[in-house]
């Protein structure tokens, strides 16, 4: 099982590399990610949390946790109007704020099969892959709060993290 690290961890901020070939093991990798965020329970995962500094996220925002998404090397084309959300992160435990974002986006990726494809996206999902997206860039949704919150996070999981060790 993969471990996810925990903000305010130096590695959250390493930036991914794209792939430059889906092999076998880029789908395994993509199907233990999707593991992990399911046992969490989450509803999407970056590779960057669990370690891994490639350009891959996976996503499930359905009801029935039945459609999982898995985009490798996603790149967002087009974006428009504004949606606000109460996000969360498997990597800052505990914590949610409203964060704004673009509503809808137009993006493509590579498929686990190793095909390109464009999708839209809107609702959750958008907001979804638009937050595991700044993951594989190292950065987090604590980065759109106030300083003075994200340091009050930061100071409440480092306290945690002892706690737990
Ligand atoms: C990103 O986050 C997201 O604090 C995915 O104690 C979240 O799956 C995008 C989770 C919300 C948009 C809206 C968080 C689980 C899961 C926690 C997650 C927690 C347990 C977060
Ligand atoms: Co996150």
């Amino acid at each position: 099982m993969l471990t996810i690290l925990e903000f305010p961890d130096a590695r959250l901020r390493k930036k991914a590399q794209r792939i430059e070939t889906v092999t076998g093991s880029t789908a395994d990798l993509a199907d233990q990610m999707l593991s992990a965020m399911y046992e969490a329970p989450g509803i999407g995962l970056a590779a960057t949390q669990v370690n891994v500094q490639k350009r891959l996220i996976v996503c499930d925002v359905s009801e029935g946790k039945d459609t999982p998404l898995i985009l490798i090397n996603p790149k967002i084309l087009e974006q428009n109007g504004e949606t606000e959300t109460q996000e969360g992160c498997l990597s800052v435990p505990g914590f949610y704020e409203t964060v704004i974002r673009p509503e809808k986006i137009l993006l493509e990726a590579i498929s686990r099969e190793g095909n390109p494809f464009q999708m839209e996206a809107e609702g959750l999902l958008s907001v979804c892959i638009q937050h595991e997206i700044d993951h594989l860039d190292g950065k987090l949704f604590v980065d759109y709060l106030s300083s003075a919150k994200r340091q009050l996070i930061r100071k409440k999981l480092l306290k945690q993290q002892k706690l737990s060790r």
